[in-house]
């Protein structure tokens, strides 16, 4: 499958339909001495671009609406523009972004723009009580929206095990929680305020339970653990709940009745790719679902230059995802 962008290296694509076209607002990525390390630090990402297009099968061009918001622009930002999600609400569009303050910690800031491709205008502040990386905003139907965010690692969310509020810098790095029957960090949620610029009351914890047991997934459970890359859609009435397992490269899901969760296993939607990261964003458009994601086949195995993609995928008669189109019977 080709990349959808080729004209510079973009991962973390979230893809919302907006005034009827695709929108992808993905991060940006660009060449770095820095060498790969578990922390991260050779996604060094400065700005961001959005991209547009009308149709995706059968495919036309992808517009490149050029810088939307850059690291210079926003006071609190020292560097690392990461995942980024989009939003709209009341007329406004949201960017929200994490990156590190001045004080190398990961919050998650605001951009509002009149249009989908921006220009963005950033608060000066991150969102308060905000941390961690890969917010992912989620509108529900009766107008509530909810930010999911969290990642381990250099995302740094495993800083937070003493409470919302405690950032125990002993656990930054390539570190998480391990051991028989310790159940795995989860990722978090808020309630958006209805400006859409705030949270709206406390961060909660999601949790993801095991089928097989009904108890939350273990910290060592490596092939379905939450390590970061949320996302969130809504099919049939269920709450998808989706993310990266990190170190073992799978996107997977879970499903659940309330946007808080809890969430139960469900599968995997994606298996590894090339590259170490895998991030993705699920849409419906045209009354078809598409999975965006990326890899790294068009910088031949460079981790920190990726490119994003985007596949169809289908749901079987249990909403289960599934990659190819099921056979009906009647
Ligand atoms: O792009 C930087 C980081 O890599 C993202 O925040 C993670 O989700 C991973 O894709």
């Amino acid at each position: 499958m080709a990349p959808l962008i080729t004209n510079i290296y973009t991962a973390d694509p979230s893809a919302h339909v907006f005034e009827g076209k695709i929108y992808i607002y993905p991060s940006h990525d660009r060449e770095t001495d820095i060498q790969f390390n578990d922390n991260g630090d050779q996604y060094d990402m400065a700005d961001y671009h959005v991209f547009s297009t009308e149709s995706l099968d059968p495919p036309a061009p992808v517009v490149d609406h050029g810088v939307v918001l850059k690291t210079e622009d926003i006071p609190w930002v020292s560097k690392q523009l990461w995942a980024p999600d989009a939003a709209y609400k009341h007329g406004k569009y949201y960017l929200y972004f994490p990156a590190r303050d001045k004080q190398g910690i990961f919050r998650i800031g605001v951009a509002v723009g009149d249009r989908p491709q921006g220009p963005f205008v950033p608060d000066p502040e991150p969102i308060r009580g905000s941390y961690s990386i890969d917010p992912a905003t989620f509108v529900d139907d009766d107008g509530s929206a909810y930010m999911y965010f969290g990642g381990l690692w250099g995302g740094q969310l495993q800083c937070y095990q003493r409470g919302n509020d405690v950032f125990d810098a002993a656990w930054q790095g390539p570190k998480e929680p391990s051991g028989e029957g310790v159940a795995a960090l989860g990722p978090r949620v808020a309630k958006m305020a209805d400006d859409m610029r705030q949270f709206d009351g406390e961060v909660r914890e999601v949790v993801i339970l095991a089928p097989e047991t009904g108890k939350p997934i273990l910290a060592d459970d490596h092939d379905r653990r939450f390590f970061e890359a949320a996302w969130m859609h809504k099919y049939r009435g269920k709450y998808y709940f989706s993310y990266s397992t990190g170190d073992t490269h799978y996107l997977c899901y879970a499903i659940g009745d309330s946007p808080y969760g809890p969430f139960t296993y469900g599968g995997r939607m994606l298996e590894p790719v090339l590259g170490w990261t895998t991030h993705h964003s699920v849409v419906e458009f045209q009354g078809r679902w598409w999975l965006f994601h990326h890899d790294c086949e068009l910088s031949k195995g460079v981790d920190h230059l990726r490119s994003v993609k985007v596949k169809e995928i289908f749901y079987d008669a249990d909403g289960k995802i599934v990659s190819e189109k099921p056979q009906r019977t009647s």
